[in-house]
């Protein structure tokens, strides 16, 4: 038998297993709350909690740490439920809305098509595409279900922009094309779409030609929202270890680069029957990469791509990029210096 609370009246602690239950370990949420519901993912590593008279709170190391996720308000939180993956979460309270969030409960969407209701608990599939949920009959008990609407992509050709949007010369850059996919933010806004060119100096490595860059502005429906971006750059390199994505603050010949290519992907596959490297990455709305920096409604994007020019470095990349994952592992902060040092060997 487990004590789950301590005894004292409206105060309460977190207890994860993991053998199944045989023995529990307490987590602190940073102060004790009136808990009411608990979820997680398939593999027990992504965490939502709810509290009564409370917020909803979130952990990514199996309940070691956890953050106050305060967007979805202060409620009466009743049931919680995670997908399989943990990205998806719905949670619902004693008087209102449903709400749901779709980037493991950073930011919260109320979805009102249901009603009002004194909601009691939650049931969905492994990827939430289908729920359950049930009402207590202080406001007319029901059973409600719902299927998820697909995310929306959005695409854009590169090629079709006007030569004054067109900056960049090279044929990759100009030949791109955007895909971007969201059940939030799904629209590019094509007035704002243009390629970059003219970053002549102040790559971050020496030994990399800037391709060129893409700007462009997506709009949300839920402001703080967030969106899958796919570059499918015109042309197939077949060491992704050789190229880099950055950030730049400023234009033209000032633009300062900032090297965020640990934290997107570049993989090959097929675009309309051809082969491509295609460049994918997470935005958000007032997120880090949101040159606007508030939750407004609008993402501002400008990316750079950058090709490491040494015909030595790129025959042999793939050894050295597992080399600075290894190393990467062991060092942990200090990750960045290292992948620079490394990869100029
Ligand atoms: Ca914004």
């Amino acid at each position: 038998t487990y004590s789950l609370w301590d005894g004292t009246a409206n105060v309460g602690i977190v207890c994860t297993s993991n053998d199944g239950g045989a023995t529990w370990t307490e987590k602190s949420s940073g102060d004790s709350r009136n808990w009411y519901g608990v979820a997680s993912s398939g593999d027990g590593k992504k965490l939502a909690a709810i509290a009564n008279n409370g917020y909803i709170y979130t952990s990514s190391d199996a309940g070691e740490t956890w953050t106050a996720r305060t967007s979805a308000g202060l409620r009466y939180w009743r049931y919680i439920t995670s997908s399989n993956d943990g990205t998806r979460l719905i949670a619902v309270h004693g008087e209102g809305y449903i709400y749901t969030s779709s980037d493991s409960g950073v930011t919260w969407n109320q979805q009102a098509t249901a009603g009002i209701h004194e909601w009691r608990a939650v049931a969905g599939s492994g990827d939430l595409s289908k729920i359950a949920v049930v009402a207590h009959s202080g406001y007319a008990g029901s059973i409600y279900l719902a299927n998820r609407e697909p995310p929306v992509i959005d695409t854009f050709n590169l090629t079709t922009l006007s030569g004054a949007a067109q900056s960049a010369t090279s044929p990759a850059i100009t030949g791109a094309q955007i895909s971007i996919t969201s059940e939030t933010c799904y629209t590019l806004d094509e007035s704002s779409i243009a390629t970059l060119g003219g970053v002549a100096s102040a790559t971050p490595e020496a030994n990399v030609d800037i391709l060129g860059g893409v700007a462009f502005d997506i709009s949300c429906v839920t402001p703080g929202g967030s969106s899958v971006v796919d570059i499918a750059l015109d042309a197939q390199y077949a060491d992704d270890g050789t190229l880099r994505a950055y950030k730049g603050v400023g234009s033209g010949v000032n633009t300062v680069l900032t090297d965020i290519t640990n934290q997107v992907s570049f993989v090959n596959k097929q675009v309309s029957g051809t082969t491509k490297t295609v460049l994918s990455y997470q935005l958000a709305d007032g997120g880090d990469f949101d040159e606007d920096s508030t939750a407004n409604g609008t993402i501002v994007d400008p990316i750079y791509i950058g090709l490491v020019n040494d015909a030595s470095l790129a025959a042999t990349g793939t050894n050295i990029w597992l080399l600075v994952l290894a190393a990467t592992a062991l060092v942990g902060g200090s990750s960045f210096t290292l992948h620079k040092l490394t990869r100029k060997r």
